[in-house]
């Protein structure tokens, strides 16, 4: 895997001052700081951060989570007329937008996604990416942000854990055994050192410790299993034809519990379900690798697991309850609680209907260089992402091409997802490059990471887009 220099993580840890002074400054003014960030899981966990971060140092702020930045959104935070504007997990790539809209505000930009060429006067912008540290499987903006707080004060190293959160949300497990990588193994270290994580190597369903084997089945979603995740009954029946015994003298029975030899049994029949449902063999890999454990949760929550509290939280946010996923970030573990459990709820029944959609109507065309999905009004904008990152990561597209999905969303525009894997990204594929430069030519806005990336365009230009994207890939590939 790529190794970070150290010299240039020094530099970036010390980008991170000149935006901690102004903040200090602005917080003993009295000035109510807003806060403002992606509308992701990542993004939620980072606008959790930074609440966190306010909150201990007395300050008053505001915190959203944004679906998108465009000149509208910039435009009305402008008009609250903000002393200072704190970004995370968005921003680096509009910072001509910010410039323009918010001149009259100090503006500190917390981002890990490929930035615009601009040096606007009123921004700090912090970016592992200006430091040539990689911010697509190094570091997620919530892991940003924690270093943030932690500069400010290194009490607020308690917070590392949604560090962890923000970065297996925006699946940065890419390292050996599914594990992280680069400024991430800093955050992770943190968080050891206080007794806070614990980390092991075995299946990756949520609940790997506590949770009987059938419930920690269905609630698994990343990796998404066709045709198990979300549907409880199957998994029962499942494992009782794999020969698996769900209880132990009346107890359920938790995975941690399984001789090697059941898991191994366990592990040929999923093979076979996996090749039933038409993914690749290799695909079953996907199920085994390093337990993200957050100690300093209770055992039977959804937070207790770094991928499970990272679902919920993307729940939250793709459900359109945002601020259901950063008052649990905050801490409460009340009614908030509930509520985003109902969500979590949902939205694995969404996924799965939307994958039935996709499959059963045959919806995937193959182009040359490309896959494509529209969805228009059948799947969700907010979940379109994830659809396409599990029609990718299960093996179902069997061609060497990375898939554009689309769906309509608010107005007359589309948005677009493209998911690619590490193995396109390796012959030279940048989809955050690519959608970036499509979309500019199709009066749209895209960006994103090599792997996964996004944008909106007009819904009359779709298929200028597709065409561009599909040559642009094609170049890219080649060269
Ligand atoms: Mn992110």
């Amino acid at each position: 895997m790529r190794e970070q220099p150290i010299a240039s993580a020094d530099r970036f840890l010390e980008s991170f001052y000149p935006a901690a002074e102004v903040l200090k400054a602005h917080i003993e003014k009295g000035n109510v700081i807003r806060i403002i960030t992606h509308n992701d899981a990542d993004g939620v966990a980072a606008g959790g951060i930074l609440s966190q971060l306010l909150r201990r140092m007395g300050a008053r702020f505001k915190t959203t989570c944004e679906k998108r930045l465009d000149e509208e959104m910039v435009k009305a935070v402008g008009a609250e007329d903000p002393p200072l504007v704190l970004f995370a997990d968005m921003g680096g790539a509009y910072l001509d937008l910010l410039e323009e809209h918010l001149s009259g505000s100090d503006v500190v930009v917390l981002d890990h996604h490929l930035p615009v060429d601009v040096e606007p006067s009123n921004i700090i912008h912090i970016n592992p990416l200006l430091h040539d540290l990689d911010g697509a499987r190094g570091i997620s903006g919530a892991g940003v942000s924690y270093l943030f707080a932690k500069t400010i004060d290194e009490g607020n190293a308690d917070l590392s854990p949604l560090g962890i959160v923000g970065a297996l949300a925006d699946q940065q497990d890419k390292g050996e055994k599914k594990s992280l990588l680069g400024l991430n193994k800093l955050i992770e270290a943190d968080a050891k050192k206080l007794g806070l994580l614990d980390t092991n190597f075995d299946l990756i369903f949520y609940g790997y410790e506590t949770r009987p084997i059938g419930k920690a089945f269905a609630y698994t979603t990343t990796p998404f299993i066709p045709g198990l995740s979300g549907r409880e009954d199957r998994c029962l029946a499942f494992l009782k034809e794999a020969g698996i015994e769900l209880k132990n003298e009346g107890r359920w029975r938790a995975l941690r519990d399984l001789s090697d030899e059941e898991k191994r049994s366990l592990f040929s029949a999923l093979t076979k379900h996996m090749v039933y449902e038409g993914c690749e063999a290799e695909a079953v890999h996907d199920l085994v690798g390093t337990i993200y454990t957050l100690k300093g949760e209770e055992a039977w929550t959804p937070m207790r697991d770094g991928r499970e509290y990272a679902s919920l939280l993307n729940a939250c946010a793709r459900m359109g309850r945002p601020s259901l996923g950063l008052c649990i970030c905050m801490g409460d573990r009340n009614e908030a609680l509930k509520e985003a459990e109902g969500t979590l709820d949902d939205y694995r029944r969404n996924i799965g209907k939307y994958l039935d959609w996709v499959r059963e109507g045959d919806r995937i065309q193959e182009r040359e260089h490309i896959y494509t999905l529209n969805a228009d009004v059948d799947i969700d904008e907010r979940i379109i992402g994830v659809v396409a990152s599990i029609l990718l990561s299960t093996g179902i597209l069997k061609s060497f091409k990375p898939i554009v999905a689309s769906a309509n969303a608010d107005g007359d525009l589309i948005k677009i997802s493209a998911r690619a894997s590490e193995e396109m990204a390796d012959k030279g594929l940048d989809l955050g490059d690519v959608m970036m430069k499509a979309s500019e030519q199709c009066e749209g806005r895209g960006g994103g990471h090599d792997i996964a990336a996004g944008a909106f365009l007009p819904g009359g230009r779709r298929e200028d887009f597709l065409g561009l994207v599909d040559r642009i890939v094609g170049e890219q590939v080649k060269a």
